[in-house]
């Protein structure tokens, strides 16, 4: 046997590949393989509360691993640059209309692209879709609760690729009472004249008012978009308000509380947009827009086997279980901040509509940065976030917690309280070590104490001990073995 340029394959090492590409990745690649045990490891005994994960199930992901990751399939449905996709083109029309139908929306009135690779370059494709280059957009300041691609930018520098190839000016919340300021969206939004609005959030506990944000929408002609991605399980379970009522286009990844595999979709609007005072109608344009933007604008070939976990997922999202799930996952969420102010601490806007909750340790003297890491030593694993009013990004006052991923394994209201006082321990351990350094000491030194302080490792022993063998006890979503 030989190949074009004359090198000799010889049979065993022919038999040896084709063995290859049938071994189980434990014997094929034992150090992925361990890695993966270990996260699994880490997943199954840690507590998982960090707002925008969950645990997916056993068939998402078995759909996930499945043949349709072979397929290249550029073009939609119907309208391939590929040949043999006829199985990828049932795939994809199944998963739009499970997509429609999970969120209550008529064909006729709304159309769905499900091949977003995921949340951030499907805001992207609707910015460049309907926005034009440097045309105006207004989002939630990442430093308030909005996401990166909102259009984050600081005084010094554009960070997010929204701020660069468009112009940004975000909205805030109020110090005060960390609610969004809509006030000053209204004012400001008549002075900037957006040509797209976001309602949209990554650290907000409270529900948006769409019905006032279509308003300020409407009155500048700007179209008003949702980034559903941190809620959209909750919006398709009916426990918080939907933005489907008053926006033009919605986006979401699929894989926070949608509990489905990492993926993006675009929802937009189609039919009659306005009717002037003489009847006379406009209609969206959005769909040929958003698809084009969408392919060949900025991706290629759409991810055949994300586009089954997420219909998966969707099928899954129209359940009534799917709905207990999410009541569960709001009431949890309120137990665990309820314990969490009984212990004496502050809950931004002082609580939350859905399933996170945002910890101030301003008023403890200690920051996001510092707890953050003594939980993750504690096997807690959650994230620091800025405060409404910090001063710099680099020393976030909080700490992000959700109840998405804990819910699906199963814990209750009761275990959430656990959970609080579990965080409450590794706060208290936060405080301490603080007061065994200088006033001024860097975050590298606290860690430093964390990592190398004898007494500081042996209660963070203790705490992580008794934090394994609580969450080693609920079972885990998923693949039995990865
Ligand atoms: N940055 C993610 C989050 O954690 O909210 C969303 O993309």
């Amino acid at each position: 046997m030989s190949v074009t340029n004359g090198d000799h394959v010889s049979q065993d090492t022919w038999e040896s590949h084709n063995k290859m590409m049938l071994e189980p990745l434990s014997t094929n690649d034992s150090e992925v393989f361990d890695i993966i045990k270990r996260e699994k490891h880490r997943q199954t005994y840690g507590l998982e509360l960090i707002a925008s994960e969950n645990f997916t199930s056993r068939a998402v992901l078995e759909a996930l691993g499945s043949c349709m990751n072979n397929k290249y399939s550029e073009g939609y449905p119907g309208q391939r640059y590929y040949g043999g996709t006829e199985h990828v083109d049932e795939l994809e029309r199944l998963c739009q209309s499970r997509a429609l139908q999970a969120y209550g929306l008529h064909p006729d009135r709304w159309g769905v692209n499900v091949q977003p690779y995921s949340g951030s370059p499907a805001n992207f494709a609707v910015y460049t879709a309907i926005v034009e280059p440097h045309g105006r957009i207004m989002g939630l300041d990442l430093p308030d609760g909005g996401h990166l691609t909102h259009g984050f930018m600081t005084d010094k520098k554009k960070i997010s690729a929204t701020s660069i190839f468009f112009e940004s000016m975000p909205y805030k919340v109020n110090p005060d009472t960390g609610y969004i300021d809509y006030d000053r969206l209204e004012e400001n939004a008549r002075l900037f004249h957006p040509r797209l609005i976001i309602a949209g959030t990554s650290c907000y506990s409270r529900n948006l008012d769409y019905a006032r944000l279509r308003g300020i929408a409407e009155q500048n002609g700007a179209f008003l978009l949702a980034d559903m991605a941190h809620i959209s399980g909750l919006v398709a379970a009916g426990v918080v308000p939907s933005p489907f009522e008053y926006c033009d286009v919605v986006s979401t990844t699929t894989h926070k509380t949608l509990r489905g595999c990492r993926s993006g979709v675009i929802f937009y609007r189609k039919g009659v947009r306005s009717v002037d005072a003489k009847g006379k109608e406009t209609l969206y344009n959005l769909e040929s827009l958003i698809n084009q933007a969408v392919f060949p604008g900025l991706q290629g070939g759409p991810h055949n086997h994300a586009i089954a976990g997420v219909a998966v997922a969707l099928k899954q999202a129209m359940t009534p279980e799917f709905k207990a799930y999410q009541l569960q996952v709001l009431s949890n969420c309120k137990a665990m901040s309820n314990t969490l102010i009984k212990h004496g601490y502050k809950i931004v806007t002082g609580g939350s509509d859905n399933h996170l909750v945002l910890l101030d340790l301003r008023p403890n003297k200690s920051d996001g940065g510092r707890a953050e890491k003594v939980l993750e030593a504690c096997a807690i694993a959650c994230n620091k976030n800025t405060c409404p009013g910090d001063k710099s990004a680099l020393r976030p006052s909080g700490l992000r917690l959700g109840s998405p991923a804990l819910t699906s394994r199963g814990l209750l209201e009761d275990d959430f309280r656990k959970v609080a006082d579990f965080i409450h321990r590794g706060i208290q351990l936060t405080l301490q070590i603080q007061s065994s350094l200088d006033p001024k000491a860097t975050l590298k030194d606290f860690r430093e104490a964390l990592a190398h302080g004898e007494k500081h490792q042996q209660r963070v022993a203790e705490l992580r001990g008794e934090v394994e063998a609580f969450a080693g006890h609920f079972p885990m979503p998923g693949l039995p073995e990865l």
